[in-house]
């Protein structure tokens, strides 16, 4: 893995015989085309607006989180085909410069078509689909010589055949493992421990009635989880943030700490390694976020073992907005539309970001009055989303120089606006 550190020449190009640059918009500034409209898209506005940079954004409602601050928002399903055709070719307007993605349920054989028919897509499907299949990921990964945990995918050919694979790995690791749907998870969802082929007898069922593979993985003994992020354009410029700390609750990010306390100079450029390693070895185009594991390595010095893949801005890189010279989100827009990237150095000692992941309050904007005052130098971000349990409605940023006090503010101001009251934030 011999990849540099945080940026490379421009003059690597992609591998994907996708040409550099961006589609010729005639006539007025590039249109960036997104498929997906919750708060990734959404987030991607203030940086459009600042590089004079035109959104469209492909929503599922025309009531989502993007299309509130957004203008230029056709609806349709990310399935869709002839909405996603409209998205970059509609039949009023101009034609989008690139199409990009907020999530990865996308169609990727009309992908492929598209680019043929000389549209940039940005990542490309040859990349999208190891962040959409673990199975294709954990494969490639394995090629590249990237450090992963022990796994094995389940084979399907016989109902028996998947259940003896994972009975063997189970008795190989210890007893308990983790088995995972290839496709269709996130946030905690088609993850689950299990100590016997039972436990995933459901799974088992549902593969057999045309559902996701599985795969297994041993269930690492890690100290904590780290994500580093990075940017690749496709002339090859690569830039990678500071690594960061992510802590998980029911499987879901509940805070970031930037960078990661405690981390060795040495560890931190070995992930910002691995993570370049990734994205060139993938041939990915835009911002790549890769979570990880810190372990105990051989002779107990801690080492990273990589766990998942986004190709697309990512939770892990929400403190970028306030705590970094250049947000992921930015970053993200310069990337797919192949123009320098810029500096990812942190612009403060710390920066916490805390999620708001469900509430009591049927509107968090009921909560500003309190939280705005309690935490004058917190930076909010609401998506305008509808209250659900655990949804990710909205995170906070703080920064500054005594990290328990950053995080604790970080967290207490995210608290209110779950609904906390006032007095345990603020004093407890
Ligand atoms: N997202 C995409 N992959 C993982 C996540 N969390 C973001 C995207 C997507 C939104 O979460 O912005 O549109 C969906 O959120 P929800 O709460 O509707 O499931």
């Amino acid at each position: 893995m011999s990849a540099t550190l945080d940026s490379l020449p421009a003059d690597r190009p992609s591998s994907s015989g996708e040409p550099s640059g961006a589609a010729a918009s005639p006539a007025g500034p590039p249109v960036v085309a997104v498929v997906g409209g919750g708060q990734l898209a959404r987030m991607m506005s203030p940086a459009a607006g600042g590089l004079g940079i035109r959104l469209r954004v492909l929503v599922e409602d025309p009531a989502s989180s993007a299309a509130q601050v957004v203008t230029d928002t056709p609806v349709g399903a990310a399935s869709d085909e002839a909405a996603i055709r409209s998205l970059i070719a509609p039949d009023a307007g101009r034609p989008a410069s690139v199409l990009t993605f907020e999530h990865e349920h996308v169609p990727n054989d009309l992908l492929t078509d598209l680019i043929e028919h000389g549209t940039p897509v940005r990542p490309g499907p040859h990349a999208l689909v190891q962040a959409q299949d673990k199975i294709v990921m954990r494969q490639r990964l394995t090629e590249l010589d990237v450090p992963c945990p022990r796994w094995a995918p389940l084979p399907t050919s016989s109902p028996g055949a998947g259940r003896a694979v994972l009975a063997a790995f189970l008795d190989e690791v210890g007893g308990s493992a983790v088995v995972k749907t290839s496709r269709g998870g996130y946030d905690g969802k088609g993850v689950r421990v299990v100590s016997s082929p039972d436990d995933v007898a459901d799974w088992f069922a549902a593969v057999a009635d045309g559902g996701p593979q599985l795969l297994v993985e041993e269930k690492v003994p890690f100290t904590r989880e780290l994500a580093a992020l990075v940017a690749r354009r496709p002339s090859g410029e690569v830039r990678a943030w500071p690594v960061v700390e992510s802590v998980q609750r029911d499987g879901v990010c509940s805070e970031v700490v930037a960078p990661a306390p405690g981390l060795s100079a040495e560890l931190d450029a070995r992930a910002r390694e691995i993570a370049t390693a990734v994205a060139e070895g993938l041939d990915v185009t835009g911002v790549l976020a890769i979570e990880m594991f810190e372990v105990a390595g051989p002779g107990g010095a801690p080492t990273v073992l990589v766990n998942e893949l986004a190709m697309r801005p990512h939770n892990s890189g929400h403190w970028t907005i306030d705590g970094a010279v250049t947000s992921q989100f930015e970053q993200h827009l310069r990337a797919v539309l192949d123009l320098p990237l810029g500096a990812t150095e942190p612009t403060a000692t710390w920066t916490v970001m805390a999620n708001v992941l469900g509430s009591t309050l049927d509107e968090l904007t009921d909560a500003l009055p309190d939280v705005l005052a309690a935490f004058p130098e917190a930076r909010v971000n609401l998506y305008g989303k509808d209250v659900r349990p655990g949804r990710k409605l909205g995170h906070v940023n703080v920064s500054g120089d005594d990290l328990d006090e950053v995080r604790r503010r970080a967290i207490a101001a995210a608290a209110l606006l779950r609904g906390d009251t006032i007095e345990e934030e603020v004093n407890g």
